[in-house]
């Protein structure tokens, strides 16, 4: 595989700064050097422009209920178009983040030729709410709610005004912070959720197993959201939203050695990492090092 990748050095879709030197760390933790050993060529786009937090001439439409829309919608839109020319060059696109907000445009790019995409979303958070469920008003908390075509237009119309992806082909893993609109969409669109129940109880092989084979047969392509909150705060300090008994450093690396083996992903995208909460750059050489599980380091 060729890889293609593109650092979104945004911090507009939530209220901590430091998340938009995200891609800086993990290029930082060696990335390009440890996928160049695994015999890929990379090429790094470098990052998109993203608006500054405090120069802003004017006030964003959104309100406290979508705070910086206008930032976020444009930044999306720019990565969306980067995206889609990663596709048509044949290359494997991977992005840095910045906050998970950048989702909405990496699902509106990537869906463009995958029409029946599958998305792995791991995450200790839904990232299911809308303006009206939201309890903080970042829009970090509602792009996979925007990508099932739920959200303000100017979110959901990114890269056209259609869903970018259905309930059935969604799968979270490592869920254990949940707000109430956010489990009622869940139920009703019968979203497939591996929380950290179902990983204690069954174990990551299981798990990884099942979502494998739920996402293998129905999808055309699949594409990893992989938010480093996801981890256990032990192992992954350096991110906005820490919870507390998340997925281990362990596990992460055997759910992405199974990735790997099952050789389904047709994208990939590693957010959250903020390096003013980390202790010296350790989530992003965690961010690192599953990249080299998850492109086959396990196999070399
Ligand atoms: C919370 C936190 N559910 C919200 N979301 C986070 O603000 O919507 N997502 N941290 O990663
Ligand atoms: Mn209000
Ligand atoms: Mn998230
Ligand atoms: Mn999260």
């Amino acid at each position: 595989k060729d890889i293609s990748i593109i650092g979104v050095p945004m911090d507009l879709g939530q209220e901590r700064r430091g998340v938009d030197m995200g891609p800086s760390a993990i290029r930082y933790a060696g990335v390009t050097e440890r996928l160049e050993a695994l015999g890929y060529n990379i090429e790094d786009l470098g990052d998109i422009a993203i608006a500054p937090r405090n120069t802003r001439a004017k006030q964003s439409s959104g309100d406290e209920h979508l705070k910086n829309l206008d930032e976020v919608a444009e930044a999306n839109n720019k990565l969306a178009d980067a995206i889609s020319q990663v596709i048509e060059k044949k290359r494997f696109p991977l992005i840095f983040g910045g906050d998970h907000s950048i989702a909405i445009g990496t699902l509106a790019g990537v869906t463009k030729p995958y029409k029946n995409l599958g998305v792995i979303w791991y995450d200790a958070h839904g990232d299911l709410n809308t303006a009206e469920t939201s309890p903080s008003g970042n829009i970090h908390g509602m792009p996979l709610a925007v990508s099932l075509g739920l959200g303000h237009p100017s979110l959901t119309g990114i890269g056209g005004d259609q869903p970018k992806v259905k309930p059935e082909n969604i799968v979270i893993i490592g869920a254990r912070s949940l707000d109430k609109g956010e489990r009622e969409l869940i139920k009703e669109k019968n979203i497939r959720v591996y929380t950290m129940h179902e990983i204690d109880q069954f174990g990551m092989t299981k798990v990884m197993n099942d979502a494998i084979n739920y996402l293998k047969e129905k999808t055309d392509g699949v594409h990893l959201s992989l938010d480093l909150d996801g981890l256990d705060p032990s192992d992954a300090p350096g991110v906005g939203t820490p919870v507390l008994g998340g997925i281990s450093y362990r596990e992460s690396h055997l759910a992405m050695e199974m990735l790997s083996e099952a050789d389904i992903l047709t994208s990939a995208e590693f957010v959250e990492v903020n390096p003013i909460l980390d202790d010296k750059n350790r989530t992003a050489d965690v961010a690192v090092a599953l990249m080299g599980s998850l492109f086959g380091e396990k196999l070399c």
